[in-house]
């Protein structure tokens, strides 16, 4: 009998799609979109259409695995879990800040929440802090609006104008692409800047690729073309906002030539753009990811912020800037527990490397859950070494990925197919359902079933609660606006307190209830100068973060160079070179583009160092100076012939 079950992907991706699972029997057949979801409308993204092939991949380890003298060995969940909390006991007893919790970014479902409470209840143990997704940006909008909150992305159909900065749609924003779409339809149009040349650029009206990481010069640039014009937002910046003194003297501060040769773009692109948002408003500028790589990541998106203000898209329909929901928003964070361990020690996921490496005393146990960190951490050398290092390590996944083959227990995990939660998203404000579509294979457990295991043995008291019971703790405040669970499990709901445009009435919650401008301007960042070439390790089409197939590893990594450099430097396209810098060096094969800034090369992230396609042995540890997020595209790197 065929079976359609309304579920949703919990990836890191702000698309977080509704999904039917088409089941016969127990079998997962196919994933499609859902058709009644407000949000996909049906659509779906080719990682989702391929994701059964994930969970019944031969090689997903479906059993406990326990390392015996180098080698995994399959053991009884009895035996692990033994083995584990024999481990844990003792040290939460003895030295608990010496036992670590990684949570990685590759399911974002509510029932998390209960896997940090576990360690809270254990003790001051260590656990991170920071981000390698979008720390920076939430930083920076928190300063400026008091809580960072998106435009809903049905507010964007009533733009003029759509300025898409530091954002990729054709790979990243299944949802967007209709937006997109329908305004250039209407005749409206639709901006990319984005100093790589991607898919993208044909969705859209116009593509300007500022130099990496000098896009708050653009933004600066174009405020103080849109003041000597006199177009500006005067009601706006006068009563609404704070700074405007200082602002206004930093924008007048540089001449529009000097701002432009920063980010190497032509005078007369930056003032055509400035006419487009006199003329084309209500603009929306929708930000994204790649503008949260660079140290000074929140002068960029301040200065963006400041230009909306400028512009006139604060709280307006069709306007904003956004960036981003909160995708926990909806749930009841005291279920994390971090304040039962205010004074515990917390380490930099971005620096977890490093981190380890001076932690006093050293981490002993760590644990991971939902993370590959050895691939997707900056300077993957270091954090593979650190590590190693570590006496007793325990990661629960889903297949011998670069952080699990260094495990001393494997823990086998469910995959959202198997498992009951609720998820929200950081795209949108809508709330899905995910409903058990098969059962679990092999011995796979979820997160949560883990942790009630293991909350079980330590005997936490009050920690082992069944399923439904922890949803409907952490669903507490949805629930009491009136969303029942049942809707949610049905379909879905948006988020009652979230508006379609925010801060319509101008009132922030900042300090002073006004919009903080930014007042201080700080040149781009730069690291390893002398190296050719700013490194671009972007989000792939092909697949999400570190999720791929042992099977479907590329042979070699392409990395993208503009073809009049490759010539100068004696490559040719196809040829394998070395990338490299003082972190590490990677093999190669050289694609050339005509059109690409001749200052970067592009490596797409994700791969695993197994199969010598990490391309995170170049990326620099560095954080964000707002947000604790990670610089990954501040990182440079020379070519080499092989
Ligand atoms: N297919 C696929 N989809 C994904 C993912 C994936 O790996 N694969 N990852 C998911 C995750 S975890 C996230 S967080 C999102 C990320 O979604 P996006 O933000 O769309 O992805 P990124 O590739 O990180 O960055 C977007 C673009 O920013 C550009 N960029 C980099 N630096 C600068 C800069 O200084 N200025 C400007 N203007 N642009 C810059 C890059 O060239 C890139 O094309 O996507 C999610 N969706
Ligand atoms: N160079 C470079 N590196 C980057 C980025 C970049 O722009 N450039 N972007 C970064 C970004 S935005 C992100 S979000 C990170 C993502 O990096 P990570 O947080 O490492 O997440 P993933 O690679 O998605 O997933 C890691 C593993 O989690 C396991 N898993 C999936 N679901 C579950 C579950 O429910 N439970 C358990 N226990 N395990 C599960 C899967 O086996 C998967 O292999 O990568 C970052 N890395
Ligand atoms: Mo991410």
């Amino acid at each position: 009998m065929t079976r359609f079950i309304k579920t949703a992907c919990v990836r890191d991706c702000p698309n977080t799609c509704s999904l039917l699972a088409k089941v016969e029997g127990d079998k997962l057949i196919a994933l499609t979109g859902d058709p009644q979801s407000p949000t996909n409308q049906g659509r779906i993204c080719p990682k989702c259409v391929r994701y059964p092939r994930r969970v019944y991949d031969p090689a997903r380890v479906i059993y406990p695995l326990i390392k015996v003298n180098g080698e995994f060995q399959r053991a009884s969940w009895d035996q692990a879990l033994d083995l584990v909390t024999e481990r844990l006991a003792k040290l939460a007893q003895t030295q608990p800040e010496t036992i670590l919790y990684y949570q990685g970014f590759a399911s974002r479902t509510a029932l998390k929440l209960v896997n940090r409470r576990f360690f809270n209840l254990l003790g001051p143990t260590t656990v991170t802090k920071g981000t390698i997704c979008g720390g920076a940006g939430q930083g920076a909008q928190d300063l400026d609006y008091g809580n960072r909150i998106s435009h809903d992305l049905r507010d964007h159909e009533n733009s003029g104008l759509m300025i898409l900065w530091g954002r990729n749609p054709a790979v990243s924003s299944l949802n967007l692409r209709p937006v997109i779409k329908s305004l250039r339809e209407k005749g409206r149009p639709v901006v990319l800047i984005d100093p790589v040349l991607t898919a993208s650029a044909p969705l859209c009206s116009w593509h300007l690729a500022p130099r990496p990481g000098t896009d708050a010069d653009l933004a600066l640039a174009l405020a103080r073309l849109i003041f000597e014009a006199g177009r500006e937002d005067k009601e706006f910046l006068s009563q609404r906002a704070d700074n405007l003194v200082a602002y206004q003297e930093m924008v007048f501060s540089v001449d529009l030539a000097t701002r432009a040769a920063v980010c190497d773009l032509a005078p007369a692109d930056i003032v055509k753009l400035a006419q487009m948002i006199m003329e084309r408003g209500p603009v929306s500028f929708v930000l994204g990811w790649g503008l949260h790589r660079w140290q000074n990541s929140h002068i960029t998106m301040r200065s963006i912020d400041a230009l909306g203000a400028v512009a006139g898209s604060i709280g307006v329909p069709g306007g904003g800037v956004s960036q981003g929901f909160e995708e926990y928003q909806p749930f009841d964070w005291s279920v994390w527990g971090d304040e039962l361990q205010p004074d515990r020690r917390r380490l930099f996921m971005p620096l977890l490397g490093e981190e380890l490496d001076q932690a006093q005393p050293p981490v002993k146990f760590i644990l991971i859950t939902a993370g590959n960190p050895v691939a997707s951490l900056p300077d993957a050398n270091r954090v593979k070494a650190a590590l190693s290092r570590a006496p007793f390590k325990v990661v629960a996944g889903h297949f011998l990925d670069d952080t699990a083959l260094l495990a001393d227990v494997f823990l086998p995990a469910t995959t959202f197919l198997e498992e009951d939660d609720v998820v929200a998203s950081y795209g949108h404000s809508y709330i899905c359902p995910i409903n058990q579509a098969i059962s679990p294979l092999g011995e796979c457990r979820s997160d949560f079933d883990l942790f009630m295991a293991l909350g079980a043995r330590l005997n936490l008291a009050d920690y082992v609660k069944p399923r439904e019971e922890w949803l409907r703790l952490i669903l507490g405040p949805t629930l009491k606006m009136g969303v029942s669970l049942e809707t949610i499990r049905a379909g879905g709901a948006y988020q009652p307190d979230i508006p379609h445009v925010p801060y319509q009435d101008k009132r922030f919650p900042t300090q002073s209830g006004k919009f903080n401008l930014l007042e201080r301007y700080e040149p781009p960042a730069v690291y390893d100068a002398d190296r050719r070439f700013a490194l671009m390790s972007t989000a792939p089409k092909e697949w999400l973060c570190s999720e791929i197939l042992p099977g479907e590893h590329l042979k070699i990594l392409p990395v993208t160079v503009n073809e009049a450099v490759a010539r100068e430097l004696g490559f040719q396209e196809g040829e394998e070179v070395w990338v490299h810098n003082g972190l590490g060096r990677l093999k190669a094969q050289v694609r050339l583009n005509p059109q690409l800034r001749p200052d970067l090369v592009v490596i797409p992230r994700g791969g695993w160092g197994q199969y010598d396609c990490n391309v995170n042995v170049l990326t620099q540890a560095l954080l964000t100076k707002v947000g604790s997020g990670t610089a990954y595209y501040q990182s440079r790197v020379d070519l080499a012939k092989i």
